[in-house]
């Protein structure tokens, strides 16, 4: 069964975790067995070079999560980490100081941009990092959305600026440092609009049994995805039933910024307005239960308790998505 996900950071690598635990408990394996093939897309948009170094936060956090390094309280960065070469960058005064990297995801860093910088493309370089997690014995494949470089970027008005000037800052400058409190104007997207899917991405989409959108954030994540030439009239043109799962609980992010982001572009904070922002190409959508959702002529709308509180009970959700998904095919 070949699966296909668009994935930002935490909120997927958790959902898909959660996919893998749970068919690994409902399609064991054996002889007649038909094993999840899962493919990955991740975001880039987040990508960000820093001490020289080229660093992809979200496809990372994908790496380690789903391979069994993930640091489980912040869901982000390597578990038991020291943070030693930060210690001695901030004493030589070296900026920035708001993104905390740790020794062991250094590693990952330095090794990237080695790579990169002998002139190997991203999704050769993702390849590489995923056998050091062991992903193809998972039976996943991660692909970066593209090899191009690609950076989110944040207008944001300019502090204490009395003409009400405007500057744009990076993703990460503005989501980490300023946690979206600095009033954001809209997200330009560096390089997007030249980018290519990198090789496999739109295979992915076109030839899966079901595409997956894990309840990443719908705008700086999946929409950044969306963005990429290509990739949407894929998910459009498919034949795969294309099932969502909602980032919102109670109408509220989980975590994050989700809701500072839907409002920044104009659309309601609801599930009802992620959905529309998918709405030429979704077929199925998993909303909270108490989750208000009307009725969408074409949408198969269920409702299942949505906090991955566990691994079991992202499994429980990601089974719903999967199972709602082969129903619709
Ligand atoms: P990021 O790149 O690390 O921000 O991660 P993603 O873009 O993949 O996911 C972020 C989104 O995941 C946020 O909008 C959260 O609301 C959502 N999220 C996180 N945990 C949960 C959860 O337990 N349930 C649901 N439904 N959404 C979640
Ligand atoms: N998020 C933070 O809130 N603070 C950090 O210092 C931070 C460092 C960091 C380092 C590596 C990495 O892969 C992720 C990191 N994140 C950090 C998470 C991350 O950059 C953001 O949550 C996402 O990009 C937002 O989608
Ligand atoms: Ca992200």
């Amino acid at each position: 069964m070949r699966i296909t996900a668009l994935a930002g950071g935490v909120g997927g690598a958790r959902f898909l975790r959660g996919l893998l635990h749970h068919a690994r408990q409902s399609y064991p394996v054996g002889p007649d067995s038909d094993p999840l093939q899962l493919t990955v897309i991740g975001n880039t948009g987040d990508d960000i070079t820093l001490f020289g170094l080229r660093v992809c936060p979200d496809i990372d956090t994908l790496l380690y999560t789903l391979g069994g390094g993930i640091h489980e309280g912040q869901g982000w960065g390597r578990a038991d980490e020291s943070h030693h070469l930060a210690a001695e960058l901030a004493a030589l005064g070296a900026e920035p100081q708001w993104f905390t990297l740790g020794d062991k995801d250094f590693g990952t860093h330095v090794y990237r941009s080695q790579l990169l910088g002998q002139g190997m493309p991203l999704s050769a370089v993702v390849d590489r990092l995923s056998a050091r997690w062991g992903l193809g014995d998972l039976g996943v494949r991660l692909l970066p959305m593209t090899d191009t470089p690609v950076e989110t970027h944040v207008v944001v008005s300019a502090e204490g600026d009395p003409d009400g000037g405007q500057r744009a800052i990076h993703f990460q400058e503005w989501w980490v440092r300023h946690r979206a409190e600095l009033p954001a104007e809209r997200f330009v997207v560096a390089g997007l609009d030249r980018a290519t899917p990198a090789p496999g991405v739109l295979e992915a989409i076109r030839e899966a049994d079901v595409v997956i959108l894990p309840p990443s954030n719908p705008v700086v994540s999946i929409g950044i995805i969306l963005g990429v030439p290509g990739v949407r009239d894929a998910l459009r043109g498919t034949r795969a039933p294309v099932v969502g799962v909602s980032p919102l609980v109670g109408g509220r992010p989980v975590r994050g910024h989700a809701d500072v982001c839907l409002r920044t572009i104009g659309v309601e904070e609801s599930s009802a307005g992620v959905a529309g922002l998918y709405a030429d190409f979704l077929d199925g959508w998993l909303v909270d239960e108490d989750d208000p959702m009307p009725a969408r002529r074409g949408l198969e709308v269920l409702r299942r308790p949505l906090l991955m509180s566990s691994v079991d009970a992202a499994a429980e959700m990601a089974g719903a998505a999967l199972d709602l998904g082969l129903r619709l095919r």
